[in-house]
């Protein structure tokens, strides 16, 4: 066994997005570009000497390799220990979890998330921080600083650790602890659900499915909700994570789990439907007939959460990304709570769940979680939202018609489109932000403009501020446009339009979204200028 130091040079591109670095899993395993970028971590957090960290991934094309490189880099630089889930997976929920229980100084994530795994897909890497929640830009800023003067890393060259075996190893001085990567996680979910009431209504004949889509959920899903739960074996499907996740793409849509919406919306469906993705932190909920966007997913969520035993005392406070609709709101407003507003990305969240202020928090993207971990969580909001069906005895559908009637509805959808050249996405978004003083009181397909922002964001806890955080159009009447290029695509831009309308007319209430919001389709196009620039009439993907 032998420490090296090998001599590199900065690769560009390594900026870390909305969510760590994502790229083409051939860019990832190019020569010296996940090294490069690791030994950048360890100079980005002031070094990992003496430090403990977690390890784990969603088990995508390239995991297990990466695992032994980051391994070999931790203890060629001194850290005194890593925890690693069984064969390198651990779910992000599970891993900002083992982070927050074992006290660790960090850790390391290897996910791209929702994005397809293979060679020819995508691979990623994040830093999470002691308190389990993703780095902070002034953390990724001072990663990616480092990956711009490196010159070289260090590296132990050894044999495989064997990562199959739960236990505890030693490499070059640095212990290797490997844990069962379910175990603690389906204990902290037991602490804050009702397991024996969910437990009664599944023994009632309700029955669900979770689809896992090959991802890393599948052995989480089952152990709870197969083992200890009591669903009926087969509940879970598509359990068995899969390097290429099966060749689909575990993202929890309509779209991308088309296969689940089928099933829900078919005859003898199933009561209730759930999917999550790659790493285990995103989810889609669907009923008998009827998908909850996820913005209206947090509302109910929020609005019914003292149901659940970890929630039984209300809540402190809740938070959403800046295009997720303002369905949440509504809720805070009724039950006098404070709601903030952020930038996308869940890192935005970590402040205000450290500093107490908030309990739930939720995005558009599917993500929702609250003050339990630091990271979104799919598999908790199923299990709020089964902990809510098992107290209310109602439907899916019910609950979101009662929902509606009590707070209105917000009509919500998001519009894709992916691919889009980088420079021609640029232009779109600089011409937008040259006119927007211009916009209040013009009219557009039958919408008056009302304001019209770029979004910036001052952190309430520490004051730290971010700008450009996505462009927003207000109507009168309450509808809304938001416009922003996502920071978590590997190819070209993808330009995201956030589409929302306000109904109280409950007569109203049931309508198609798209339908519900053609007028503020229009508008959108009309004002950016989309289909101009783009060159597109249609999105890619609408969810
Ligand atoms: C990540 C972030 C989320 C964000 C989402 C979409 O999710 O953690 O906070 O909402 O990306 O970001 P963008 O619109 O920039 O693509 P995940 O599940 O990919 O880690």
């Amino acid at each position: 066994m032998q420490r090296i130091t090998v001599q590199t040079t900065p690769i560009e591109g390594q900026k870390p997005g909305t969510s760590g670095l994502r790229k083409k899993t051939h860019v990832f395993m190019g020569p010296h570009f996940l090294e490069n970028f690791i030994q950048s971590i360890w100079i980005g957090i002031g070094g990992v000497e003496g430090k403990t960290l977690v390890l784990g991934g969603d088990g995508r094309y390239f995991n297990d390799r990466a695992a032994q490189v980051i391994l070999r880099m931790a203890a060629a630089s001194g850290a005194r220990k890593m925890i690693v889930g069984r064969n390198a997976l651990l779910s992000t929920p599970a891993a900002s979890n083992l982070i927050r229980l074992r006290g660790t100084d960090g850790g390391i994530i290897m996910s791209a998330s929702h994005n397809p795994g293979g060679p020819d897909e995508d691979f990623g890497v994040k830093f999470n921080m002691s308190n389990g929640g993703p780095a902070p830009e002034e953390v990724t800023d001072r990663i990616f600083a480092a990956t711009g003067t490196l010159t070289a890393y260090d590296i132990v060259e050894t044999q495989d650790i064997d990562l199959s075996r739960i236990g505890t190893t030693n490499l070059a001085g640095m212990e290797i602890e490997i844990v069962d990567p379910v175990a603690d996680y389906a204990a902290l979910m037991e602490t804050l659900f009702d397991f024996d009431a969910i437990r009664a209504l599944l023994a009632s004949g309700f029955r669900l499915r979770f689809d896992s889509m090959h991802a890393v959920t599948g052995p989480y899903a089952t152990a709870i909700l197969q083992e200890k739960l009591g669903a009926p074996a087969g509940s879970v499907v598509n359990a068995e994570p899969l390097p290429d996740f099966g060749g689909g793409h575990p993202d929890p849509n309509p779209i991308w789990a088309k296969e689940l919406m089928d099933v829900m919306f078919a005859d003898d469906a199933p009561d209730f439907g759930a999917a999550s993705d790659g790493d285990g932190d995103r989810n889609m909920i669907v009923g008998r007939g009827i998908y909850v966007t996820p913005s209206d997913s947090v509302a109910v969520l929020a609005a019914n959460a003292h149901l659940a035993p970890g929630y039984s005392e209300g809540l402190k406070g809740v938070a959403r990304s800046m295009p997720t609709s303002r369905a949440l709101d509504r809720v805070a407003e009724a039950k006098g709570l404070d709601c903030y507003e952020t930038p996308t990305g869940w890192k935005f969240f970590g402040n205000l769940l450290d500093a107490g202020r908030v309990s739930i928090c939720g995005e558009e993207s599917a993500g929702t979680g609250s003050d339990h971990v630091r990271e979104k969580d799919g598999l908790w909001a199923v299990l709020l939202w089964l902990n809510i069906l098992a107290v209310k005895r109602q439907s899916v559908a019910e609950i979101m018609d009662e929902h509606w009637r009590e707070f209105g509805r917000n009509y919500y959808s998001r519009h894709d489109y992916e691919g889009v050249d980088a420079d021609k996405a640029n232009a779109l978004v600089d011409e937008l932000r040259g006119k927007l003083a211009d916009l209040p009181g013009q009219d557009f397909a039958r919408l008056t403009v009302e304001t019209a922002d770029e979004f910036a964001y001052d952190d309430p806890v520490d004051g730290s501020r971010a700008d450009k955080q996505g462009i927003r159009i207000g109507f009168k009447g309450g509808a809304r446009i938001v416009l922003r290029l996502s920071g978590t695509g590997t190819v070209g831009a993808t330009l995201r339009v956030y589409l929302e309308d306000v109904e109280s007319d409950p007569s109203r209430m049931h309508r198609d979204a798209q339908e519900a919001l053609a007028d503020v389709i229009a508008a959108a196009d009309t004002i950016a200028g989309i289909t101009r620039h783009t060159g597109r009439t249609a999105p890619d993907v609408k969810t």
